[in-house]
C-alpha cells in the first residue's frame, strides 16, 4: 500500500449538543446506562436507581464522553414500558447527573419523554425510531439539543421490526437517513444538531447486513462536507455473538474490535457498555492514525 492509499476519513462536523459543542478529532465514547428492572437482580425502585447512579459515576471516571440514559429496553422485540414508568426512571437521573460536566443523552422515541428530558437538562435525544413518532420532531425543535437519528427497518406505529428486505442495504439506509435529515431541515432544525446512525441490529440480517454496514459505514450517512457525525452501536449485540460464539456478557473483546473497526471507518461516536476498555483500544488506534498522518506529511 502506498502512503497515499492509507485510509483516513475527514473529521466530522462538530455536533451542537445542548450545553456542549462536541468535536471529533478523535472518536467519542458514549457509555450505555440502562435503567430497566430486568438488568437488576433484586428489582425495587431504590436499588434500581442507586445502581444506575453508581454505574454512571463509574463510566464518568472511566472517561465516557457522553452518557446515554435509557428507561426502556429498546432491544428489538422488548416489551414497551408505560410512559409514567419511563419518566420515573429517566428524569431523576438526568436531574442528579446534570451537575457533572458530561453530556447527557436520553434514549427514547416518545415525544413526551423527549420534552420532559429536555426540561430536566438533557443535551442529546437518541431516537431509535429516527424521530418518526407523531410529535417527535416538534418535541425537539425549539431546543438546542443534539439529535441522533437512527435507521430502523419498519414502522413506528405498529412497532413491528419486519423481516428486512433491502435492495441494497447501504444505499437504502442512506436514503432513509437523507429523508429524515430533510424532514428535520424542513422543520427548521440546524444541521449542526444532527448525528446519524445506521442502527446495527435493528431489522438487519445478523451477519450479512450488519457487517456490510460496518465495512462501508461512512457511506451510510447522507453525503456532506464536512461529514455528518456517525454514531455506531454494536456493543454486545448479536452481530458480535454470531461471530465469536459467546453470550452477551462475554462479548467484550469482540465489541471492542467492532468499535475500533467503526473508528477506522469514520465513526464519530461509539456507543458501548465497556467504556474503559474501549477508550484504551481507541487510544492505540489513534496512535496508529497519528503515525499515518505523519507519514503522509513526509510524502
Ligand atoms: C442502539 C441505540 C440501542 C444503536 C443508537 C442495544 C438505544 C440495543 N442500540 N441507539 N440503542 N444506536 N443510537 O443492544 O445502535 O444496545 S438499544
Amino acid at each position: 500500500m502506498s502512503k497515499a492509499e492509507l485510509p483516513l476519513f475527514p473529521v466530522p462536523a462538530p455536533l451542537q449538543c445542548g450545553r456542549f459543542k462536541l468535536t471529533f478529532e478523535r472518536p467519542l465514547v458514549m457509555g450505555i446506562l440502562n435503567i430497566t428492572p430486568d438488568s437488576f437482580s433484586d428489582g425495587g425502585k431504590y436499588a434500581m436507581y442507586g445502581d444506575a447512579l453508581r454505574q454512571a459515576e463509574r463510566m464518568m471516571l472511566d472517561g465516557a464522553d457522553i452518557i446515554d440514559i435509557g428507561g426502556e429496553s429498546t432491544r428489538p422485540g422488548a416489551p414497551p414500558v408505560p410512559l409514567d414508568e419511563e419518566l420515573q426512571r429517566v428524569i431523576p437521573l438526568i436531574e442528579q447527573l446534570h451537575g457533572a460536566n458530561v453530556p447527557l443523552s436520553v434514549d427514547t422515541y416518545k415525544p413526551e419523554v423527549m420534552r420532559r428530558a429536555l426540561a430536566a437538562g438533557a443535551d442529546l435525544i437518541n431516537d431509535i425510531w429516527g424521530f418518526r413518532m407523531p410529535g417527535a420532531i416538534e418535541a425537539v425543535r425549539e431546543s438546542a439539543c443534539g439529535l441522533c437519528v437512527m435507521h430502523m427497518y419498519g414502522e413506528p406505529q405498529t412497532m413491528q421490526i419486519a423481516e428486512p428486505a433491502y435492495d441494497d442495504v447501504i444505499s437504502d439506509v442512506r436514503h432513509f437517513l437523507e429523508g429524515r435529515v430533510e424532514a428535520m431541515k424542513q422543520a427548521g432544525i440546524a444541521r449542526e444538531r444532527i448525528s446519524v446512525d445506521p442502527g446495527f441490529g435493528f431489522g438487519k440480517a445478523v451477519v450479512e447486513h450488519n457487517y456490510a454496514l460496518l465495512a462501508r459505514l461512512s457511506e451510510t450517512a447522507p453525503q456532506a462536507e464536512p461529514p455528518f457525525p456517525i454514531l455506531a452501536g454494536m456493543s454486545r449485540k448479536s452481530m458480535i455473538g454470531a461471530v465469536v460464539g459467546r453470550p452477551a456478557p462475554e462479548r467484550v473483546a469482540g465489541s471492542i474490535a467492532a468499535a475500533v473497526c467503526a473508528a477506522e471507518r469514520g465513526a464519530a461516536i461509539v456507543r458501548v457498555h465497556d467504556v474503559a476498555q474501549t477508550i484504551d483500544a481507541l487510544k492505540v488506534w489513534a496512535a496508529m492514525r497519528e503515525a499515518t498522518i505523519q507519514s503522509r506529511a513526509h510524502d
